[in-house]
């Protein structure tokens, strides 16, 4: 070999401070092509997350070989979002040099912060679903687990939130405008996706009939690989996003005609397919361009899994012992009709022995219960725009209904609602029933979730299948969301009882004892100060508000929607705002009520809750009155990077959903883990949060699921009554009401009030909010009390350990996947640590 190129070879390995140093400078000039003085903190960015990368390539191909060796059975998880967020930080700290790579920065004059912050957040994500996928990622790695992330490359991920005049104005957000030092494009791994067309029948060489799908419009997917380190990074998985691109062929036919402009066009219109991610959570858009981009990466994906199957096998029979296809909810869900497609009519595979092997291969999770959130496309769309695949499913449903039909014993709703085809109004494709039918196993997100899935939208589905629902509590990884989020705790942490729970969660129930040892306590807190601080200091910036680091930070932050209920707590805040006006001799504890979240842009009634946040912050915050013991903090542009300074530094956890309507939640994980005491309602993950940490650790208050359920059943809720019995809650209403909170424009709430009042209080605010009060006041109470609060603070951390994404991704490889990890031989110490 030559000499040189092995000098390379070892320095682009070498993990030391110097080697570091020295790949930085030759990425800095011969890629990136700035010389140091002229380098940007962007091009810094850039030089080192590429130097990292190639710390990471081999242990990369020798993952991918190593599960190609052993024909191991890989996992697919299909996701239409992966909420990823910035990369540096997490790879180095996987790798374990984060040390080394700061001290290299310095040596260079270079502040590792500023190089961090110039990285972009990928959010290619809305929520808590997308954010769980980029989880599992991270804990199917660090499990050694052989699983491969599949998704779209969004040109543009979730929209960049401002504030204009307290209004939410959306920006789009460009990730990838300077470039993605990331991922490894492969214009090489590419596949046909179509659309349109029609269905010609013919028979087949043995003189069956047989379908094929013509005169369709193509549109090429191409693959995009980012490396998934896991923890110590001996595992490198990977995640394939697909990017749309024009077929090159259609465009002569225009060239010819000399049409040009138009062919140009055309290709601008099919590359739209992965230009952007639909930034609506727990609600369908409705929209055919959100269905063929569905159908596109799910396709895509479904082509490469077998293409990579056909590698080692010649017929199908062993596909469900080689791959599981994990459905993230319904949105990859016509994956089970392309299945049966790609086996019956591409590989002349019997339609009986292609559907059990497709219901063997696939499983499906559900994320919500709220109707608006159920996909259900038109019939005559699906027809429109893939043919083939509707018929497929009329025949798919058609056996499925005759099979039934003989147990439904002449209960033809019982037969209509299992149907995969809602024939009420304008015929619809049941997507949830389609991927029910399609999968061995079903999963709700948390215990009451999966009940109440149980007993509701797939009741009929649970009798005739009663062995196939399933619960998998969601978990969050310890890696990103303790690690790397918190080094305060997490040093204080390891320092008592060493690293291990960095990769087994469970051992921080060794804190338990530490919850009695003072000094232990007087740790904890100034861990949570110094969080607090970098807290107050980002609230500064980024809204000009001084927070106290001493008040309580009282913290809700997720998306914004009517049942996470962010106006019942903005309701207390109004409330307790009062009574510091009319008490103002008490010695009120100083509170901080920090929100952050986005709402879908066409969802005006959540655009208006943000708007009376910032409203009531403004007047609150000016208000000589109460000395400063109440501040309303709105932070704009809630995301991943955001997330990771705001976790650790909450006091109070906010999840105060209708019971009944948030599936898990995964956000209240998160702020458990960092020491935060819940105030929340039984939903969800609560109910197995209170388990763990103990009902004396957590404010639990409101209606339960089924109080909700039977209240609504009853029909004698009345919103007026509660309304006129609550002198606070009336008097909140009244001042948002009259303008107070908008003097320039009186009338402004009147929806919200309208809604909590004739529009009859859908979610309960106003049922909750007395109890909620009470809860809010104990937690207020207890705060004055700082050794207590500790102890409470330190019990949460300790008995999170069950809420690992380890934990629940090794659940369903066991339950549901079926699938085993495939560790590195060992190296004789040369890897990793
Ligand atoms: C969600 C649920 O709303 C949320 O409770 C859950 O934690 C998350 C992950 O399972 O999935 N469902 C949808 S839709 N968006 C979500 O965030």
């Amino acid at each position: 070999m030559d000499a040189r190129y092995k000098t390379r070879e070892i320095e682009r390995r070498s993990l030391d401070v110097d080697g570091l140093k020295r790949s930085f400078l030759e990425w800095l000039v011969y890629s990136v092509g700035k010389d140091a003085r002229a380098a940007t903190r962007r091009d810094w960015f850039h030089t080192v997350a590429l130097s990292v990368r190639d710390r990471l390539v081999d242990r990369w191909m020798d993952t991918t070989r190593r599960y190609y060796q052993e024909d191991a059975k890989r996992v697919y998880y299909l996701s239409l979002e992966f909420l990823i967020g910035r990369l540096l930080t997490n790879s180095l700290s996987n790798l374990g040099i984060m040390e080394e790579c700061r001290q290299a920065l310095d040596r260079l004059g270079l502040s590792m912060d500023e190089v961090i912050d110039a990285e972009p957040d990928a959010a290619l994500g809305n929520g808590g679903l997308g954010r769980l996928a980029a989880c599992f990622l991270d804990s199917m790695a660090t499990q050694a687990l052989p699983g491969y992330g599949y998704g779209i490359r969004y040109e543009f991920g979730l929209f960049e939130q401002r504030f204009e005049h307290g209004w939410q104005v959306e920006y789009p957000e460009q990730w990838l405008q300077f470039g993605n030092p990331w991922e490894f494009p492969r214009p090489e791994v590419l596949y046909p996706v179509q659309f349109y067309g029609r269905v010609e029948e013919f028979r087949d060489s043995v003189g069956e009939k047989a379908y094929r799908w013509v005169d369709a419009e193509r549109v090429l997917a191409m693959a995009y690989d980012t490396p998934v380190v896991g923890y110590s990074g001996e595992t490198i998985n990977t995640l394939r996003l697909w990017s749309a691109r024009a077929t090159r062929d259609f465009n002569f036919g225009h060239f010819n005609d000399g049409a040009y402009m138009k062919a140009v066009e055309q290709k601008v219109l099919s590359e739209n397919l992965s230009r952007v991610l639909y930034p609506n959570d727990a609600t369908e858009t409705g929209k055919e361009l959100r269905f063929k981009q569905e159908y596109f990466f799910t396709s895509a994906s479904l082509q490469d899994i077998l293409r990579r199957f056909l590698q080692h096998h010649n017929n199908f029979d062993d596909l469900p012992s080689k791959a599981a296809i994990q459905l993230n909810d319904t949105h990859p869900a016509i994956g089970i009709a392309e299945m049966m497609r790609l086996l019956v009519d591409q590989h002349a595979v019997r339609w009986d022995r292609a559907w059990d092997i497709t219901r063997a291969t696939f499983a499906y999770t559900n994320h919500t219960l709220l109707p608006e959130a159920l996909e259900a496309w038109p019939v005559r769309m699906v027809e429109r725009v893939l043919p083939r695949h509707m018929q497929i499913i009329y025949e798919i449903n058609a056996r499925f209904l005759n099979r039934s039909k003989a147990r439904a014993a002449g209960d033809n709703a019982r037969l209509a609602r299992l149907s995969l085809i809602d024939e009420r109004g304008d015929r619809r494709v049941r997507m949830g029933n389609l991927a029910f039918l399609g999968s061995h196993k079903v999963n709700g997100v948390s215990a009451l979730h999966t009940d109440l899935m149980k007993q509701t939208v797939f009741a009929d589905f649970h009798q005739e299948f009663p062995d196939r629902i399933t619960n998998k509590t969601n978990g969050i990884t310890p890696r990103r969301w303790l690690k790397q989020a918190n080094p305060a705790l997490s040093e204080l942490i390891t320092s008592r009882i060493g690293d291990g729970w960095i990769h087994d969660l469970g051992q921080l129930t060794s804190l338990v004892e530490k919850a009695d040892d003072v000094v232990f306590r007087e740790e904890f807190r100034r861990a949570k100060r110094k969080n607090k601080k970098r807290l107050a200091a980002y609230i500064a910036r980024q809204t000009g508000v001084e927070v106290q680091v001493d008040s309580i930070f009282d913290v809700q932050v997720k998306r914004m929607h009517e049942y996470k209920r962010q106006l019942l707590n903005l309701l207390h805040a109004v409330a307790l705002y009062n009574e510091m006006r009319d008490n103002p001799m008490v010695s009120w504890v100083p509170v901080t009520k920090i929100f952050a979240g986005k709402a879908a842009p066409s969802y005006h009634m959540a655009k208006l809750i943000i708007k009376l946040i910032n409203d009531v912050a403004k007047v609150v915050n000016h208000d000589p009155a109460v000395h400063d013991n109440l501040k309303i903090v709105y932070l704009p542009n809630y995301n991943v990077t955001a997330a990771e300074i705001i976790m650790p530094a909450a006091d109070l956890s906010e999840q105060i959903s209708t019971a009944g309507l948030e599936a898990s939640g995964t956000g209240n994980m998160k702020l458990a883990l960092n020491g935060a005491l819940t105030i929340g309602t039984l939903d969800g993950a609560n109910v197995e949060i209170r388990e763990h940490v103990g009902s004396d650790n957590i404010f639990i208050f409101g209606l339960t699921a089924e109080e909700v359920a039977d209240l609504k059943a009853g029909g004698g809720f009345n919103p007026r009554e509660v309304i006129a019995s609550n002198p606070s809650l009336k008097r909140a209403l009244d001042m948002i009401s009259t303008g107070v909170f908008s003097p320039e424009d009186p009338n402004r709430y009147h929806p919200i009030l309208q809604a909590l009042t004739d529009g009859g209080d859908h979610f309960l605010v106003t049922a909750d909010f007395a109890d909620y009060c009470r809860a809010q006041e104990a937690a207020m109470e207890l705060y004055r009390d700082p050794e207590e609060w500790t102890r409470k603070a330190i019990l949460n951390t300790a008995n999170m350990g069950w809420f690992s994404s380890d934990r629940t991704v090794n659940e369903y490889a066991q339950e549901i996947w079926e699938v085993k990890p495939v560790r590195a031989v060992d190296d004789g110490g040369e890897g990793f640590r």
